[in-house]
């Protein structure tokens, strides 16, 4: 099957002569390579597998599993790096897991993730208004500029990541942009603390939830019915994180990312953090704006069989992100030189609400792994970077496995656990195709 002629052929030369038949032979195809022997396995990489003596069976080669010389289409978009096109009605955009090298995510790398129309930008920024009202003493209204000078700045690197990010790891297939892990980041976001601010409003004793309001206007264009409005109960909205940000990395926020002003509630869906910040309402129960309920941002209190259907009663709302970590110095499907014996690795990880204890790297399929060197983050809700260096002990097709663990003990899991129909939690060990020679 994928050999052509006599002649045994490459995946590159696969994919360049036809991706897509490519692509049904081998992507995403969970058992495609079912009896196919290493041999012609290590034929299609278009190498020998040194390690193949520990290859679990039925394992299909990260280099066939995740791709190939195709490639994902790109999006090119103002002041962004090229981003991974995830979809371009609403308009969705991935980082690359190596532009996620720098320990703080700059402007033009962090993620597009739109559900609606792009709103337009305000003429002036810092007369932009956000009301708070609902179970408070006080509405009140206030702007940017007000913000700014009534209640303390603070500056913080916080995560920022889709609750969908990993979903391509489910099987089967999730509906929703099929994330790899790049749906992150880890800028340093200036603004004040949403506590500063309701504490001003004044809760009354029966608040309990928050509700969150954004000025893009709904994909169909319906003027009664918001992109996306969701809502947290109050404890996270009281944490001194989460706050309502008006610049990102030292200037203005970029249009895309939510300017003039967001929120960010890191560690917990990145939904949560709703741009073009409008009002957020303060209610005495769970909010039901757009994204809440059903299977929306909700996985399974007890697991439910992998596809079926189910409208998300017994679900919980997802609240702390899981363990994950990314390889930013190799990309999947990177070409060594001939006799390259030690690579160097390096990344990031974070855990949500936790922190990272460690990060291995294996690069013999799982049977060994060694311990990288893992940096304590800036601040609560920062990631933490790791680096190493493996050993290759010879050319050909190796895998680099790369797995976080939290400061629970958790581990990512060999594969997407806790199937949901909408694809939320995906964290399994990442793995990047290289060949050597
Ligand atoms: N107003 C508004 N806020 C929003 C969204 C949106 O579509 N509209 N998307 C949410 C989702 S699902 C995510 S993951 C983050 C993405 O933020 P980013 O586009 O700056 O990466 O914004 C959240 N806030
Ligand atoms: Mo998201």
């Amino acid at each position: 099957m994928i050999r052509s002629g006599t002649r045994e052929r490459s995946l590159a030369e696969l994919y360049a002569d036809d991706a897509e038949r490519a692509d049904a032979l081998v992507f995403r195809r969970r058992g495609a390579l079912k009896g196919v022997s290493l041999a012609t396995m290590g034929a299609a990489i278009g190498a020998a597998i040194p390690f193949s003596s520990r290859m679990p069976a039925g394992l299909v080669p990260a280099a066939l599993a995740q791709g190939g010389q195709a490639g994902p289409r790109m999006l090119e978009f103002p002041g962004k790096d090229p981003l991974i096109l995830q979809g371009d009605r609403p308009l969705v955009g991935e980082t690359p897991e190596t532009l996620l090298d720098d320990a703080v995510t700059p402007n033009n790398r962090i993620f597009i993730r739109n559900n609606g129309q792009i709103p337009e930008p305000a003429a002036n920024p810092d007369a932009w208004k956000i009301r708070i009202e609902g179970e408070v003493n006080t509405p009140i209204e206030l702007t940017v500029g007000e913000l700014r000078s009534r209640f303390p700045v603070v500056t913080l690197q916080l995560q920022m990541e889709c609750g969908g990010n990993g979903r391509s790891f489910f099987v089967p297939e999730t509906r929703g942009n099929q994330w790899g892990n790049g749906a992150i980041c880890n800028a340093a976001w200036t603004g004040v603390r949403l506590k500063d601010v309701l504490t001003a409003a004044g809760l009354k004793p029966s608040a309990s939830h928050t509700g969150h309001y954004g000025a893009d206007p709904h994909l169909s264009g319906a003027t009664d019915r918001a992109a996306i409005s969701r809502g947290m109960v109050i404890a996270k909205a009281m944490e001194e994180h989460t706050l309502i940000a008006f610049e990102v990395n030292g200037g203005p926020i970029p249009h895309i990312n939510g300017a003039p002003v967001r929120l960010i509630v890191p560690g917990w869906p990145g939904s949560l953090s709703q741009k073009w910040l409008t009002r957020i309402v303060i209610l005495d129960k769970p909010h039901t704006g757009q994204g809440m309920g059903g299977t929306s941002y909700r996985v399974p209190v007890t697991p439910i069989v992998p596809g079926s259907r189910n409208d998300g009663t017994d679900f919980v709302d997802m609240t702390s992100m899981p363990v994950r970590s990314v390889l930013t110095n190799v990309a999947n499907g990177t070409r060594l030189p001939t006799g390259t014996r030690q690579l160097p690795v390096r990344g990031a990880a974070w855990a949500g609400e936790k922190t990272i204890s460690a990060v291995h790297v294996s690069v013999d399929f799982g049977a060994t792994w060694k311990r990288m060197t893992v940096t304590a983050p800036a601040n609560k809700y920062a990631w933490q970077r790791w680096e190493g260096t493996v050993e290759l002990p010879s050319d050909g097709y190796f895998e680099v496995w790369y797995r976080a663990t939290d400061s629970d003990g958790r581990m990512q899991p060999h594969a997407a656990a806790n199937w949901n129909p909408q694809g939320y939690g995906g964290n399994p060990v990442s793995r990047a195709a290289i060949l050597v020679g």
